[in-house]
């Protein structure tokens, strides 16, 4: 069964990503020193002309970049492009220093102001939704032990084919996607389906780059999250799931073996505990 009757293309799910991310982000470097903005435009490029020496790159490859760089921005994909193969180490820089979870790369289909689900409820989701029944719960706590009640839990997933609520057409609005506020005790318990694996849109600049290389598309089925609470620096995780065939060769090198589920069969689903730990903001 499927739960649209539209094939996705590249260009919807583009298009929205730019969207989104044009309302919700900050793109100003007006603090920024001058000399920064000198020292990090000369290195990129420098390693693109040590790269273009290196290999005596021709002038029909340089058109085909100039074409394919033209095709990423007409289609929107800068947000998929850059979160697919260059977030990873922006996110590893970012959280090295912490002690509780590092977590992982928060991708192009977050959405902010998920409906409010309490500490204990079901993701918003279709009658009949297709896919696995996954009963979550979970704890958060600051580094040194402490319960964080009233941390928020942002929820947002694919659904069993692998499409995401607002980036594909033909989903409810809020679908699969929900805010968990943790009890006194900082626990939580969330219920909803496990997603599929999901692939990058093949019919794009992206997919034309994927198959031009001899890659695959795919990234291994995960469930996106943003852990917060008052004092304390945000979480954004991912959690998958143990066998998946693509757990090992992530397109958007976003697994780490700490954000791997260990999920059990129970009832007419299944049942898995994660646990959440923040570290406080730096005095
Ligand atoms: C996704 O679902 C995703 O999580 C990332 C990082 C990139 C593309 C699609
Ligand atoms: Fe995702």
């Amino acid at each position: 069964m499927t739960a649209t009757n539209h094939v996705p293309t590249a260009a919807d799910s583009g298009a929205s990503a730019t969207e989104r991310f044009k309302a919700d982000k900050p793109t100003g470097v007006a603090n920024t020193p001058k000399e920064r903005v000198d020292l990090l435009a000369r290195e990129m490029l420098d390693a693109m002309h040590a790269t273009i020496r290196r290999h005596n790159v021709t002038y029909d490859e340089f058109n085909a970049l100039k074409a394919w760089l033209i095709g990423v921005g007409e289609a929107g994909e800068w947000p998929l492009f850059l979160d697919v193969w260059v977030e990873h180490v922006v996110e590893q820089v970012a959280t090295e220093h912490r002690q509780g979870n590092k977590g992982t790369i928060e991708g192009p289909y977050y959405v902010p102001g998920a409906p409010e689900q309490g500490d204990r409820g079901v993701v918003p989701m279709r009658e009949n939704e297709p896919g696995t029944l996954l009963t979550w719960t979970g704890r958060v706590t600051s580094v040194d032990g402490r319960a964080l009640a009233g941390a928020q839990v942002e929820l947002w997933h694919a659904d069993a084919d692998g499409l995401y609520s607002q980036f594909a057409p033909g989903i409810p609005e809020w679908n699969l996607r929900g805010t968990f506020t943790a009890g006194a005790d900082g626990r939580f318990e969330i219920r909803t389906i496990r997603p599929a694996p999901y692939q990058i849109p093949t019919d794009g600049p992206c997919g034309k780059l994927i198959a031009a290389a001899g890659w695959h598309a795919w990234r291994p089925a995960h469930l996106h999250v943003k852990v917060s609470a008052p004092g304390h620096e945000l979480l954004t995780a991912q959690l998958y799931f143990p066998g998946d065939e693509h757990n090992e060769d992530d397109i958007a090198s976003a697994v780490k073996p700490e954000l791997m589920l260990a999920p059990e069969p129970a009832g007419d689903g299944e049942i898995v505990g994660y646990d959440f730990v923040l570290d406080p903001v730096p005095a």
